[in-house]
């Protein structure tokens, strides 16, 4: 039965508000796209076929909002998600639009703004609990420097452990049942950012007061960015227990932050990233952090949505395929083959088996003389995704 590749709730396709709200304004080009209203986008979502909506705090509810413009802000987006049976499985802070935050906000110099930070994202956590989020995102999009002669970096490093811990005891407190997901970039809008790719992050998780409820969620277009290859950034995150939440677009390395359609110019890493997370059965959200070409109208916004999907969903079924190909799989046991002539030297250490591992011998010529038939098993990956296997 050939596949609909129709999305489904099950898929769990998330995208935020700015996703497909992105009216095309960019550093050198006004907007080419009229805005739309938070109500509009939960429609645009569920027409489309999304699972969820994802929002800062300022996306849906203005800076300057009154609490009565709040209150109705609020009902009516209730309202929408009710008509729709879309829900709201992440939220965040915007902490990078507004002036306030030009020098950072959790890493500010300035106490005042450190201390606003931390109010405005209570606040905002309180606003994405409420309409029913589950993880909770921190992209330090102002967390960096343009020069080093403006921040210790170790100084900032503690500041962004006292917000975190901070703001740990006060979703604790609240009894908010939330999961912080820390987001890496490498750099744009700041010359340099901390925690820059998911392994700065791995690291300062373990440094907080309540590691357990912080992970990662990583973007494909930031560790790009950086030059990395995205899925070791997510297997490690994964091994660690801390893939919280996962940022799918595109990119092209070594370019500014793109957020091009998932799949859209690495299509054999995005399908390793697909197979990955179905592999290990990642159950979180695949949330599409992205937003459609600049030179695209509101049907175009639409295309963009459903091709994040679409493309997905026939990488899932390569995935599959890939798995059941019996050449395939007959090239990765022999790959992986073991005559269990090492057996004894497997596992923890003993002094006995160091002794004995120390006392075998190996023929190195015959170790470097192994064919590896690595050419053809991506060959035939390639082939997979082409089609013609
Ligand atoms: C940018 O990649 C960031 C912001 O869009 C948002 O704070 C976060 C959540 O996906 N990603
Ligand atoms: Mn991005
Ligand atoms: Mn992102």
């Amino acid at each position: 039965m050939t596949p609909s590749f129709q999305p489904q709730p099950e898929h769990r396709f998330t995208f935020g508000l700015w996703t497909v709200g992105n009216i095309g304004r960019d550093p050198f080009g006004e907007p080419t796209r009229k805005p739309l209203s938070s109500v509009e986008i939960v429609h645009l979502l569920a027409d489309v076929g999304a699972y969820g909506v994802n929002f800062h705090d300022n996306d849906l509810v203005p800076i300057d909002a009154t609490p009565a413009e709040r209150a109705s802000i609020v009902t009516k987006f209730k309202q929408a998600l009710a008509d729709t049976g879309l829900v709201v499985p992440m939220a965040t802070t915007n902490l990078f639009t507004d002036p306030a935050f030009k020098d950072g906000a959790f890493t500010s110099n300035d106490p005042k703004v450190r201390a606003y930070a931390l109010q405005k994202t209570m606040q905002a956590i309180d606003l994405g609990v409420e309409l029913g989020a589950q993880i909770y995102v921190f992209w330090g999009g102002r967390e960096g420097v343009e020069t080093d002669a403006a921040k210790n970096p170790l100084a900032a490093m503690q500041r962004n452990r006292e917000a975190m811990n901070f703001l740990c005891d006060y979703a604790l407190d609240q009894g908010y049942g939330l999961k912080f997901a820390l987001e890496p970039k490498p750099n744009e809008p700041r010359g340099d950012m901390y925690n820059a790719t998911i392994g700065h992050m791995l690291a300062f998780i373990e440094t907080l007061d309540h590691p357990e409820m912080v992970g990662v969620n990583p973007e494909v277009a930031h560790e790009h960015m950086a030059g990395l290859n995205f899925l070791h950034g997510v297997a490690q995150a994964w091994d660690a227990g801390k893939l919280f939440h996962i940022d799918l677009n595109d990119q092209a390395f070594g370019r500014y932050d793109q957020d091009f359609r998932f799949g859209a110019v690495n299509l054999k890493s995005a399908f390793f990233l697909v197979k990955f997370l179905e592999d290990v059965g990642y159950s979180g959200s695949r949330h599409f952090d992205a937003h459609a070409y600049r030179s695209e109208d509101l049907a175009g916004v639409k295309d963009f949505a459903r091709g994040c999907m679409r493309t997905y969903l026939i990488l899932k079924e390569k995935a599959a395929q890939w798995n059941a190909d019996s050449e395939i799989q007959s090239l990765v046991a022999e790959i992986n083959g073991d005559d269990g002539s090492t057996d004894a030297f497997k596992g923890a250490y003993s002094p006995s088996k160091a002794a004995a591992l120390k006392a075998a011998s190996f023929d190195r010529q015959a170790l470097g003389a192994r064919g590896l038939p690595y050419e053809r098993l991506d060959q035939l990956t390639v082939e997979v995704l082409l089609g013609v296997r």
